[in-house]
């Protein structure tokens, strides 16, 4: 059955992998599933037949057959659960995997997001400066406590898993800042997931989209 994905039309990240289409391309990439993309402008988003897929107007979504899901959260854990290679066998393993998603999309994201918010959104308010260096302090100490646990670990709990798939792709938004670089160990995990072969292809995937488009401005 053909598994079709949505994505930007033209990502304003202009092809650096930031936008979520590219955790969904990495997991169908992992688990060996062909998909399409079809890409969507920003008004198209917003409109009934995509909102009919994503209640928040935002890509991506996930359909395949008469399956249609929202949230890179669900579809990463969708996939995972339907094929071999995201997550181990051994059911404790299994939900340790699972975990780590939830860490990545629920413990480590949110910072980083407040990041974007706070650089990109209240830049240009009078008390952006002081807020800046709190937000920054917040995502030091959650990648303090990743970092910790990690170790000298390739991966955050044995093989490779959908644990790690999310939580690289959540550091990965991360990069631009330069925080990442503040913690070495980090930084080599990240370098890790994007070394693998399934990452380069879905990195690739999207660069073809977006790097042929340039940004405006
Ligand atoms: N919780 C949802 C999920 O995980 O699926 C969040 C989906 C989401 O944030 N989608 C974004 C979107 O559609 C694109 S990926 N935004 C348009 C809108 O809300 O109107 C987030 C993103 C956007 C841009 C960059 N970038 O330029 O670097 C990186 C990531």
């Amino acid at each position: 059955m053909t598994i079709t994905i949505t994505a930007f039309e033209r990502s304003p990240d202009g092809g650096k992998g930031l936008a979520r289409d590219t955790r969904l391309r990495w997991a169908l990439e992992e688990t060996g599933q062909a998909y399409e993309a079809r890409l969507v402008s920003f008004a198209a988003m917003k409109e009934p037949a995509h909102l009919r897929l994503q209640p928040f107007g935002q890509i991506p979504t996930y359909e395949e057959g008469d399956l249609a899901l929202f949230e890179t959260g669900a579809i990463v854990l969708h996939l995972a659960q339907s094929h071999p290679g995201l997550l181990p066998g051994d059911a404790n393993a299994r939900a340790r995997a699972i975990a780590w998603m939830f860490a990545a999309l629920n413990t480590v994201e949110p910072p980083i997001l407040d990041l974007v918010v706070a650089k990109f959104q209240e830049g240009d308010r009078p008390w952006a400066k002081e807020r800046l260096p709190l937000v920054e302090d917040r995502i030091r100490h959650r990648l303090v406590q990743l970092a910790a646990r990690l170790g000298d670990a390739d991966w955050l709990d044995g093989a490779f898993s959908a644990g790690d798939l999310m939580m690289v792709s959540v550091l990965l938004r991360l990069r631009p800042s330069g925080i990442l670089d503040e913690f070495p160990r980090l930084a080599a995990y990240v370098a890790r997931g994007e070394a693998r072969p399934a990452y380069q292809r879905a990195f690739a995937a999207q660069w073809a989209v977006n790097a042929a488009k340039p940004q405006a401005g």
